[in-house]
């Protein structure tokens, strides 16, 4: 049986993310993990903080804290942002950890072992002011791709290159602010992607099951030529490198990062190694199918560097079956930005409502095709549509009219018929349309193919009308409300990738035992699970409704600088 490794980008130490961070990675990845649990497979989820490089130091550096303090503090506060989310990782780890730090240098060995690392001397840029190299993130300029200003010395926010801080034009120091610099020259180590190419290309093209927006920016890289790429940096925090005359140099944050995934996994099973084996997963490992999620700044680093890096081991560790990228999620047109303080972060947001809120709203509108954009009020239509006036509409008038009409346990009576056939058939057909989604990656699709089988119950319970039968026939009113409350229980069952913290409330209003809680997919379609007899409670409302003022309220307090 095919035993299923997902991970999702690891998000950078400095800061609480954002929902543009969210929906991007950790999110999508944990649907498809809950889903793929409900399908009753063995699936491993694992991610973790990527704690080097210098946003991470420079971040310390402004909070005046040494930078493990710092990380530290701030793994421990991702950690606890996530859980309560309810992102169901198997583990989550920190890229700073020995086991990391012990793979990473494995994996350099090999690399260097087999010919793939080759020396040059680079021209670096120093800070007279400032007294030290400024790699990467440490040089601010002009973008000489698309004239950004702000772009950074690695990579460019606005067009998404990657850059060496040489290239970038008017270059100042994102320490001091600082113009005084100069180029002086230091040894690193490069990565021959050029040697491995025709590789990577042969991988990339093995996969023509994936996004297009995944395999078009691998392709768009492999063909303008992959050129050799430092995997090194004048730093002191990192995974030092083993070889003579890097004694004050560390591995770029980006080669060990994705290393991580394998780091963590192992952090995992050494704390509990009889009954966990990262290796298993990891190496030689035929029966594993690997989904990633990201989003789409980080695909050139998982479509070539990081197969590259794996292919020049000559070793086979697991490559990505799937890679799922994402696009931006914008705020009202523009980027969320962590530096600007833009757009709604994860604790704010949980300050507002609750994470079902979130996780459903965000599926539904995932920037898998496009681009898309956070509105205040699209948020409120989608939660007062189809959480409020769909699910929940559906749960809390069904379960308040039993009890008012026979009671708080499950009615008796009535014979199973064609309406109810019909019921069935429905649902069958949307649950599998739902599941197909999934099973293709495609979480907005599955969003509605999910909110669609919350109106079947809406429309089957309008059609039947047993407020109305009840004064004719008791009995087929039973039926109705019965097989109701079972469409709450396919409900719960079902929607539980999206929000499984309302699926667990409504387990509990239906007074389900922990081993029927466990029941799939297949079993959520069985209308007659729960006899009559039973008892249920009422649960207070499941979502509530947001009005125009709280929107106007929301959008004013959430304007950004
Ligand atoms: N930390 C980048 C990001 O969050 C990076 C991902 C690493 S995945 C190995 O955008
Ligand atoms: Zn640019």
């Amino acid at each position: 049986m095919t035993r299923y490794l997902i991970t999702s980008a690891l998000p950078y130490i400095n800061g609480m993310k954002h929902l543009g961070n969210l929906v991007g990675s950790m999110l999508p990845a944990d649907v498809y993990a809950r889903f793929l649990r409900l399908e009753g497979k063995k699936v491993l989820y694992i991610c973790a903080t990527d704690e080097h490089g210098t946003p991470a130091e420079i971040a310390a550096l402004e909070e005046g804290l040494d930078i493990e303090t710092y990380c530290d503090i701030q793994h421990q506060r991702q950690k606890d942002i996530y859980m309560r989310f309810g992102l169901s990782f198997d583990y989550f780890g920190r890229s700073s950890s020995p086991q990391n730090h012990e793979l990473t240098q494995h994996f350099y060995g090999l690399l260097e072992k087999n010919g793939f690392i080759e020396e040059r001397g680079i021209q670096q840029i120093y800070s007279l002011d400032d007294e030290r190299y400024l790699p990467d993130r440490y040089v601010i300029g002009t973008c000489p791709k698309c004239g950004y200003t702000r772009a950074r010395g690695d990579q460019c926010e606005s067009c998404a290159s990657l850059l060496n801080p040489s290239e970038l034009v008017e270059p100042r120091s994102a320490v001091s602010g600082s113009q005084n610099l100069e180029l002086r020259t230091s040894k690193h180590l490069f990565l021959k992607l050029d040697a491995l190419s025709p590789e990577i290309q042969a991988w990339v093209q093995s996969h023509g099951d994936w996004p297009k927006l995944t395999s078009s920016i691998a392709m768009k890289w492999l063909n303008e030529g992959l050129q050799p790429r430092c995997i090194t940096r004048d730093l002191s925090w990192g995974v030092p490198v083993p070889r003579e005359g890097y004694e004050n140099k560390v591995f770029y944050v980006w080669f060990d990062a994705p290393i991580e995934y394998v780091g963590a996994t192992k952090e995992w099973s050494d704390l509990d190694p009889s009954n966990r084996d990262w290796k298993s997963w990891w190496f030689d490992a035929s029966d594993v199918y690997y989904a990633q999620f990201m989003a789409k700044d980080n695909l050139p680093f998982h479509t070539i560097i990081w197969p590259a890096t794996i292919l020049g081991t000559r070793e086979p560790w697991t490559m990505a079956s799937y890679i799922k990228g994402f696009n931006w999620l914008t705020y009202y047109g523009g980027k969320f930005s962590t530096s600007q303080q833009r757009g709604v972060f994860m604790d704010d947001a949980l300050e507002i409502l609750p994470p079902d809120y979130w996780r459903y709203f965000l599926m539904s509108v995932a920037p898998e095709s496009d681009d898309s954009d956070f509105g205040w009020d699209l948020f409120a239509a989608v939660v007062n549509k189809d959480l409020a006036g769909t699910l929940g509409n559906f749960v809390n008038r069904t379960l308040k009219l039993v009890s008012s009409r026979f009671g708080t346990t499950i009615p008796d009576g009535g014979q199973w018929g064609e309406h109810e056939d019909e019921l069935l058939a429905e649902c069958t057909d949307t649950v599998e349309e739902y599941r197909t989604a999934l099973r293709n990656f495609e979480f907005r699709k599955a969003s509605h193919a999910l909110k669609k089988l919350w109106t079947h119950g809406n429309v089957y319970i309008d059609a039947r009308a047993p407020w109305s039968l009840i004064k004719t026939d008791r009995d087929e009113a039973a039926l109705v409300l019965r097989t109701c409350i079972n469409l709450v229980r396919t409900y719960a069952i079902a929607s539980s990738p999206f929000i499984p913290f309302t699926s667990e409330a409504l387990f509990d209003a239906l007074d389900m035992t922990e081993e029927e809680r466990k029941a799939g997919l297949d079993d959520a379609l069985n209308l007659t699970a729960l006899k009559a007899g039973r008892p249920f409670q009422v649960p207070p409302i499941l979502f509530r409704r947001l009005d125009s003022d709280e929107v106007k309220e929301l959008q004013r307090k959430f304007e950004g600088i």
